[in-house]
């Protein structure tokens, strides 16, 4: 099928404005980060759906936006989903994970009960849809992973600069979602993201993020 081509005026900005423009983005989304304890003040659904929407203007292999996201905040679904990531993690925590991975959480203060995913108000679950089915013929998505990791990337900003805080689960193995929230064959759980407000007082690890040496690499010849 051939697409038509539409004119495209991309907005462009002077480089002084720029450089303040990506300097102020950068000091926003240097203040984010994940967050395990939750308050249970509700979220009303017209901003998740916005967040969503948002999310789903990520690229994709094709133009195929092989993604779906799933907000839970019926409480029956969310006990459900915590006593089967529970399940999981009892396992994981007791024999699953090495103990060098058991190492390297252990600053982060992790362990096995997830009493968030009760507590959010919403619980977005990213599934990965790795075909189609049309006319009953299988058709593969393509760079199914990448696409699905950028619009989630995308929503974790969304999220923050809505003004609530998010936290990136990854409950293993995650094949439960699918059974629980009734998805189809072709969707494969991504990421579990709890979604809401911060509880009244949040701690987080003291850790600080990579310098820009460390991170990037440039081969400019003019500097
Ligand atoms: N999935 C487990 C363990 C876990 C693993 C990593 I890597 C983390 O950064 C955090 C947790 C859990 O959710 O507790």
């Amino acid at each position: 099928m051939e697409n038509t081509f539409i004119p495209f005026i991309p907005k462009t900005y002077p480089e002084s404005e720029m450089l303040v423009r990506s300097q102020d983005f950068y000091a926003l989304m240097d203040k984010r980060r994940t967050v395990r304890d939750f308050s249970d003040k509700p979220v009303p659904k017209a901003l998740i759906e916005q967040l969503i929407l948002t999310a789903s203007t990520a690229p994709s292999g094709a133009h195929k936006q092989p993604w779906t996201f799933c907000a839970v905040s019926d409480p029956a679904m969310k006990t459900k989903i915590r006593e089967a990531a529970e399940k999981e993690e009892y396992t994981n925590y007791h024999g699953r994970m090495s103990d060098r991975w058991l190492e390297d959480l252990a600053p982060f203060g992790t362990n096995w009960e997830k009493p968030f995913l009760e507590i959010a108000p919403w619980l977005i679950v990213v599934f990965s849809r790795s075909y189609e089915r049309v006319d009953g013929e299988k058709r593969n998505n393509y760079y199914v992973n990448e696409s699905v990791g950028i619009a989630t990337g995308m929503l974790l900003t969304a999220i923050h600069q809505a003004g609530l805080v998010s936290l990136t689960h990854t409950p293993s193995p995650m094949k439960f979602l699918q059974k629980t929230l009734g998805r189809p064959e072709n969707e494969r759980a991504f990421l579990l993201i709890p979604v809401g407000y911060p509880a009244d007082e949040v701690r987080v690890p003291d850790i600080g993020r990579k310098p820009l040496e460390e991170v990037g690499v440039f081969y400019d010849p003019s500097s």
